[in-house]
C-alpha cells in the first residue's frame, strides 16, 4: 500500500471511529439500546485498530504520523480511559451512557479535526484546542441532556477553552513576515557585440478561436500561447513586455531558465508588476540548450490560465529534421492546441517537444512508433533507451523532448487520450499503457556531493490560515502559509539538500526558480537513472523527494507549488541567499 493510499485509509478510518462514537452517543441517548451497544463496540474495535495505520504512517515517515501519535492517539485512548468505567457493566437505562459516549466521539472528532484543519507540524496549542473542543461539547451535551456538570468541571472546560484558543490560533502571537528584500542590485551586463534575438511582448485582453469557438482571453501579441521565441546559444535574449490592459499587471517569468535574479519576472520580489501602459526589458544570455516557457507571474493563476503564456526554445545551432514543439493547455475548459498533422518522410529524425502549461499533470502518449526521451526540462539524458507503447505524465511546468526517426507509417502524439500531433491518419489510439518512470530510465552517474551545507525540509499539505481578514483552508509549506513561511536562507557556494513530503491528498507539482534540482530520492529510494536535473516534478501524496543543488545563482528565488491555484492560496516560499 501507498502511503498516499495509508493516509486515505486511516483518514476514513478516522471519520469511522468519530461518526461511531457519536452515533452510539445519540443512540443511547435516545434509548436506542442494541444500536447504542453496537455502534460502541465497533467505534472501540476502530479506535483500536487505528494503531495500526498509525504506526505504519509513522514508519514511512514521521511528518505523515506526528499529530496523530502526539495528539489523536492520547487524546482518543485518556477518553476512552475516561469513559470506560462508566460504560461497563452497561447500566439497565442505557441513556445514562450517552455522555461518556459523546465525549469519547467529540475527543475523536477534535482529534480528527487536529489533522485535517492543522496538520504538520503537531503543536502543543492545536492539541489544547481539541482537548478544550472535546470538553466543552460534552459540557453542552450534558446540560442538553438534563443532567447538569459540576460547577469544578465548568469551569475547568471555560479555563481550557479559553487558553486553547490563545496559543492554538496564536492570536497572541501573529509571525512577522520574513523580508523578501526587492533585488534592485543586478544589473543584466550590457553587451554590444555579442548577437542578440530581440523579441517585444504585448500583453492584452483579446478574444482567441478555441476549437472552432471564440474565448476571451489574456494573450500576448493577441494569440494563445503567445509568439515562440527561439534563440540559439550563446546568444542574447532582448525581450520588451508591454502592457495594453491587463489591470492586475503581467511580467514575464522564464520557466525553467537560470536567469539573474534580477530578471526572473517575480512582481514583488524581483520587480514590480508592469501595469497597463507601462513596459519592461528582461535581458539575459542563452546559456542553456533545451524546451522552455515563459508566463506572467502576476496573479499568476489567473494569468497563466487565461493564456499569458509561450513556449522559449534554446537551440545549439540549425537543425535536422524535424523540430515541433507542443505546449498543451486548457483554455476556458477546451484543450489547446487543436490537433495537427503534419506529413513526414520516412527516416526523418523527429524532436517533439512536449510542454505543460497547466496546473495539473497531463498523460501523453506516443503510438506507431518507439521513441526516446532525450531531454527533461531542458536538460539531455544520459544514456536514453528506446521504449515503445509507453505513457509519459508530465508535471505542471515541465517539459520532455521525446525524439524517434519517422516509421513509413503514421506516428501520432496523444494527450490525456486525445490525439493533438500525427504524421498522417491515426491509426490505432494508445491503451492502458504503462507510465515511464524517469528515476529509472537511462544510464546512472554519481551523485556530484557527499556532504550537504544546508538542508530543508518542506511538509506540504491544507490546513486553516487564521491570519487573513478572513480564515481559508489554505495550502500550507511546515504548516504555514506564504508570506509566513520562513525563507530558505543559504550562501553562494552552498550545496543544498531539500526532502519535500506530500501529506495532502492532491498532487503537488514543485518548482523552484533561478536552479535545476538533481534528484536524489523518491520514498527513500536512490534514483537509478540517468541523472535527473528538473526544474518541476510531481509529488504525489505520501511522495518523499529528495533533491539537491549547488547555490550558484544569488538573489531571492521563488520556491513553489506549480498548481498555480496552490500558489496562490498560500503554498509560496522563498529560497534566499545570505
Ligand atoms: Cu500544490
Amino acid at each position: 500500500m501507498t502511503t498516499g493510499t495509508l493516509l486515505a485509509v486511516d483518514l476514513v478510518l478516522a471519520v469511522l471511529t468519530a461518526a461511531a462514537w457519536l452515533g452510539g452517543g445519540a443512540a443511547a441517548a435516545v434509548r436506542r439500546r442494541p444500536l447504542a451497544l453496537a455502534l460502541a463496540a465497533f467505534a472501540l474495535l476502530a479506535t483500536l485498530s487505528r494503531a495500526i495505520t498509525i504506526v505504519a504512517l509513522a514508519r514511512a515517515g514521521w511528518w505523515f504520523a506526528a499529530e496523530k501519535v502526539l495528539v489523536a492517539a492520547p487524546l482518543s485512548l485518556a477518553a476512552v480511559a475516561v469513559a470506560g468505567p462508566r460504560l461497563l457493566p452497561v447500566p439497565g437505562d442505557v441513556r445514562s451512557v450517552a455522555v461518556p459516549l459523546l465525549f469519547v466521539g467529540y475527543a475523536t472528532s477534535s482529534a480528527l479535526l487536529v489533522t485535517v484543519l492543522h496538520g504538520y507540524p503537531a503543536s502543543v496549542g492545536a492539541g489544547l484546542l481539541a482537548v478544550a473542543g472535546a470538553v466543552a461539547a460534552t459540557a453542552v451535551s450534558w446540560r442538553a441532556l438534563g443532567a447538569r456538570p459540576s460547577r469544578a468541571i465548568s469551569r475547568v472546560a471555560l479555563v481550557v477553552a479559553v487558553g486553547a484558543l490563545v496559543t492554538g490560533t496564536g492570536l497572541t502571537v501573529v509571525p512577522a513576515a520574513p523580508v523578501v528584500p526587492h533585488d534592485h542590485g543586478y544589473r543584466a551586463a550590457r553587451t554590444t557585440d555579442e548577437p542578440t534575438r530581440r523579441f517585444t511582448l504585448t500583453a492584452g485582453t483579446a478574444t482567441v478561436s478555441v476549437s472552432g469557438r471564440d474565448v476571451a482571453a489574456w494573450a500576448f501579441d493577441a494569440q494563445v500561447p503567445g509568439p515562440e521565441l527561439t534563440a540559439t546559444v550563446g546568444d542574447v535574449v532582448e525581450v520588451t513586455l508591454r502592457n495594453r490592459d491587463i489591470g492586475r499587471g503581467v511580467t514575464l517569468h522564464w520557466h525553467g531558465y537560470d536567469v539573474p535574479n534580477s530578471q526572473d519576472g517575480v512582481p514583488g520580489v524581483t520587480q514590480a508588476a508592469v501595469l497597463p501602459g507601462q513596459e519592461f526589458v528582461y535581458r539575459f544570455r542563452a546559456d542553456q540548450v533545451g524546451t522552455y516557457w515563459y508566463h506572467t507571474h502576476s496573479v499568476s493563476d489567473v494569468g497563466v490560465r487565461m493564456g499569458l503564456y509561450g513556449v522559449l526554445v534554446v537551440r545549439p545551432g540549425p537543425v535536422a529534421g524535424l523540430d515541433v514543439t507542443i505546449p498543451v493547455h486548457t483554455l476556458a475548459g477546451r484543450p489547446l492546441p487543436d490537433a495537427r498533422v503534419e506529413r513526414v518522410a520516412a527516416g526523418t529524425p523527429v524532436r517533439l517537444r512536449l510542454v505543460n502549461t497547466d496546473s495539473t499533470t497531463h498523460r501523453y502518449a506516443v503510438a506507431g512508433s518507439a521513441f526516446r526521451v532525450a531531454a527533461i526540462d531542458g536538460v539531455d539524458l544520459r544514456g536514453p533507451t528506446s521504449v515503445v507503447d509507453t505513457a509519459v505524465l508530465i508535471p505542471a511546468g515541465g517539459r520532455y523532448d521525446l525524439v524517434f526517426d519517422a516509421p513509413a507509417t503514421p506516428v501520432a502524439l496523444f494527450v490525456d487520450g486525445r490525439a493533438v500531433y500525427s504524421t498522417g491518419p491515426v491509426s490505432t489510439p494508445p491503451g492502458d499503457w504503462p507510465v515511464l518512470d524517469p528515476l529509472s530510465y537511462g544510464v546512472a552517474s554519481a551523485v556530484p556531493w557527499s556532504r550537504f551545507d544546508r538542508t530543508f525540509t518542506l511538509v506540504l499539505d491544507r490546513g486553516l490560515d487564521l491570519h487573513d481578514r478572513l480564515p481559508r483552508y489554505a495550502h500550507t509549506v511546515n504548516g504555514a502559509t506564504d508570506p509566513d513561511i520562513p525563507p530558505q536562507v543559504v550562501r553562494l557556494g552552498d550545496v543544498v539538500r531539500f526532502t519535500i513530503v506530500n501529506r495532502s491528498a492532491t498532487v503537488h507539482p514543485w518548482h523552484l526558480h533561478g536552479h535545476h534540482v538533481l534528484v536524489l530520492a523518491r520514498d527513500r529510494r536512490p534514483a537509478a537513472g540517468s541523472p535527473l536535473w528538473l526544474d518541476s516534478f510531481d509529488v504525489r501524496p505520501g511522495e518523499v523527494w529528495e533533491v539537491a543543488f549547488r547555490a550558484d545563482n544569488p538573489g531571492v528565488w521563488a520556491n513553489h507549488c506549480h498548481n498555480l491555484a496552490h500558489a496562490d492560496a498560500g503554498m509560496t516560499t522563498h529560497l534566499m541567499y545570505s
